[in-house]
């Protein structure tokens, strides 16, 4: 076996590190156990201190999804209409040579018609966009906006603390007050809510703030069950409590901080009782949860980006980001808090993605949760040329981007050319022209950085390719040979891509012996200031935005569909992850799919009793977007007016095949062109 294959290190007991690609923060270290050139088990790597043995039960059923008999092993072209999901077996050489040839005849009128389509299906830095980018920077195809996940949260961090920076994740062990905000920890942050426990075992408060009554809300000491997109107006609130009783760091705001003196004035018209009318949620808890903030130490916030996909979020992120700062909990390593980590890591994305081959060209860009209006948009002079070829990779947008009526609408257009690379025959490959099978996690080469913990890791392939499948990579690698790309960054191999990932700045001898490297960072990196924003200061005023028309600092903007303005939808809707699923990812696995066994809405007993609806009934979940059918679950998870329809779904998989995204809107965040998948008005009867 490691003849067959000598680059993919195994070592003498059979096993290969690796690291789990998957959009989730913790970033597991993986080994996999190889015999006769098969992989039997994934187990988490004991030795990674982050992992510590350990991974989500998704994962750990890896090499089901890696040996699942429905994966897609060979070029599929389609042979029924779209959206049929008939297809027949061709080669890699006809699969290639014909698609070569369509994107040349676009391109050759306008290659901004071309469109790749791509998310976070991998996190990986050469799956993700390495060869693809360069190959679509060369072609001078559009541009996509990433936005689906992050965009709000992120640009709400960068004008507050600069960056997607904070807190080590291993020092929230030792906080003595925990908020965990926005975040089902125990669904989708496993690793943190271990050391949150650590944290509780020395004696920690934790608090979680969720419109949900989640897994992790059960096992917290308080919850805070706001209304959704009220967070702003709640950490407002708790400002204004912390100024009234002089809960503050007078010395870390005065050294530390910009424009506290606004920021002060804001917060004081935000009383616990204006608050409480907001949110939800009583004058005693905002005050009592003020209280804990400014009196204990060290106190640190676990954000996530659960509570930024509202049309508020980036304010929301922004707001949360300046507690910290008022009562100095930066000081203590301990103190502070984390949404993100990535921008710890000095990612070479350029030498990744080759900018140049751009060669001065600055094509359009489409952002990608508008896909469904986009691909439904003739030409114009604004929108440019209409959408004439997408192609897809790392991603399955026909199941996660919002409005999916229209999404569906415009990928079963007949005049537009699909590509998918996939694993799997998703619901967007089924209206593929073409489905190119990929390799996983444990087939290819790849290199890791989190947003959860400050490791960079490795990915060592342990099997070779399943079937005909390759390596992202090597189909863009193939694809611009035929193109006629000569440049040699197109002949660049993956192991040597993983190198220029980091370059220097991370030690690659050591990742190939270990599998993981620390990146570098102080222990409480902002004790003294030092943030990575312009003036290096805590920003609560903004001078960025403030240049560009908006507000300085942080506000509480109501939803786009606020619940109580509507008599035709009154009950809100959140769409939050269901722990067996990430993202659309696993919802065809068997297992984990008897685990979660069907779609299904919670529903508040009350709101339940007035439609006649009980647990088990098939519900229609409906607005002016579509609908989407379901059976209720009538939990105490639901809160009054809020219905949580747990996503996300295969559409083929669900009762009528649709899933949440039926229902949720194109609209965007207040900043970061984000989507609003929380920010949702439905009404829903007994079907
Ligand atoms: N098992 C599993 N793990 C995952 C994922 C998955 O699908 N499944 N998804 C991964 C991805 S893509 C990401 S981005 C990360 C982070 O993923 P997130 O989507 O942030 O996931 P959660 O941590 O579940 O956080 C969502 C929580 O926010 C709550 N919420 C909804 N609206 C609001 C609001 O307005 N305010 C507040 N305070 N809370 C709100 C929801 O009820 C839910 O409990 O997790 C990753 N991990
Ligand atoms: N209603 C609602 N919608 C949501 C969300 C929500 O909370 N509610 N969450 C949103 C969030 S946070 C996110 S991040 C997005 C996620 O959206 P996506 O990034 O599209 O995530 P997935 O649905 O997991 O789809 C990823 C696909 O990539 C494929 N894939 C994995 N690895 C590889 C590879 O190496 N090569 C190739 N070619 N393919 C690969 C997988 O098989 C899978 O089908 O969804 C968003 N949509
Ligand atoms: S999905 Fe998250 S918790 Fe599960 S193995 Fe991957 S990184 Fe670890
Ligand atoms: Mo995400």
């Amino acid at each position: 076996m490691s003849k067959a294959f000598p680059h993919m290190g195994l070592n003498a007991s059979g096993e290969v590190k690796g690291a789990c690609p998957h959009d989730c923060p913790d970033t597991c270290s993986l080994v996999t156990t190889v015999e006769n050139g098969i992989a039997l088990k994934v187990r988490g790597n004991p030795d990674h201190p982050h992992t510590q043995g350990v991974l989500c039960t998704k994962v750990s059923r890896y090499t089901e999804r890696t040996y699942h008999p429905e994966r897609v092993l060979h070029p599929l072209k389609r042979s029924g209409p779209k959206g049929s999901g008939r297809f027949e077996r061709v080669s890699w050489d006809h699969a290639l040579g014909d698609i070569a040839q369509r994107l040349q005849s676009i391109a050759a009128k306008d290659p901004e018609a071309i469109v790749p389509y791509s998310y976070a299906g991998t996190m990986g830095l050469v799956q993700g966009e390495s060869i693809a980018a360069r190959f679509f920077n060369k072609l001078g195809a559009s541009l996509l906006d990433r936005t689906i996940c992050s965009s709000a949260g992120t640009e709400g961090l960068i004008h507050t603390l600069g960056g997607k920076v904070g807190m080590k994740a291993e020092f929230f062990a030792e906080s003595k007050l925990i908020l965990i905000w926005g975040s089902n920890s125990i669904t989708s942050n496993l690793h943190f809510w271990r050391l949150a426990q650590e944290a509780r075992r020395r004696g920690a408060k934790l608090v979680c703030i969720d419109p949900r009554r989640t897994e992790t809300a059960d096992k917290c000491d308080e919850h805070l069950q706001l209304k959704p997109g009220t967070d702003a107006a709640l950490a407002l609130a708790l400002m204004h409590e912390l100024i009234v009783n002089n809960w503050l760091a007078h010395d870390y705001l005065a050294e530390h901080t910009l424009g506290w003196d606004g920021l002060r004035e804001r917060a004081l018209r935000w009383s616990p009782e204006r608050a409480s009318e907001v949110c939800g949620v009583t004058v005693e808890q905002i005050r009592s949860l003020a209280r804990d903030w400014g009196t204990m130490s060290p106190a640190a916030i676990r954000l996530n980006y659960g509570m930024q996909r509202v049309r508020g979020g980036a304010n929301a992120v922004r707001a949360v980001a300046c507690l910290p700062a008022l009562t100095g909990a930066w000081r203590h390593r301990a103190g502070g808090m984390l949404l993100s980590s990535s921008s710890m890591f000095p990612v070479d994305h350029a030498a990744l993605r080759c900018p140049e081959l751009l060669a001065g060209r600055t094509p359009r860009t489409i952002n990608m949760i508008t896909i469904g209006d986009d691909l439904l948009r003739p030409a114009s002079p604004a929108f440019g040329p209409a959408i004439q070829a997408l192609v897809v990779y790392n991603s399955n947008p026909v199941a996660v981007a919002p409005e999916s009526g229209k999404v569906v609408a415009g990928f079963a257009r007949d005049d537009l050319f699909t590509v998918v690379l996939e694993h799997f025959q998703t619901d967007t490959a089924d209206y593929a022209d073409y489905i190119l099978p990929a390799t996983t996690q444990l087939e290819h080469w790849d290199v890791h950085a989190s947003y959860g913990h400050t490791d960079v890791l490795l990915n060592r392939p342990a099997i070779a390719p399943m079937g005909e499948a390759r390596p992202n990579t090597e189909i863009f690698r193939e694809l611009a040979q035929r193109m006629g790309y000569s440049e040699p960054c197109f002949a660049q191999d993956d192991l040597s891509l993983c190198r220029s990932a980091f370059g220097d700045r991370v030690d690659f001898d050591r990742l190939l012996q270990q599998g993981y490297a620390s990146i570098e960072m102080a222990d409480a990196p902002f004790a003294s200031g030092g943030f990575p924003t312009p003036s290096g200061r805590c920003e609560f005023f903004s001078e960025r935005l403030a240049r560009q028309g908006l507000d300085g600092l942080p506000d509480h903007l109501p939803n786009h569909e606020t619940a109580g303005t509507s008599a035709k939808y009154p009950l809100a809707m959140i769409s939050p992850p269901a722990r067996n699923f990430l993202n659309s990812t696993f919802a065809n696995l068997r297992s984990l799919r008897d685990i979660e066994v069907e779609p299904i809405l919670e529903i508040h007993e009350l709101d339940a009793a007035t439609r006649r609806i009980v647990s088990g009934t098939v519900v229609r979940v409906f607005n002016d977007r579509g609908e989407y059918h379901c059976k209720a679950q009538v939990s105490a998870r639901a809160r009054r007016g809020v219905v949580n329809g747990l996503g996300v779904w295969w559409r083929k998989l669900g009762l009528r095949g649709t899933n949440v995204n039926q229902l949720t809107s194109q609209k965007l965040t207040d900043l970061g062109r984000g989507p609003v998948f929380y920010d949702c008005l439905v009404e829903v009867e007994a079907a």
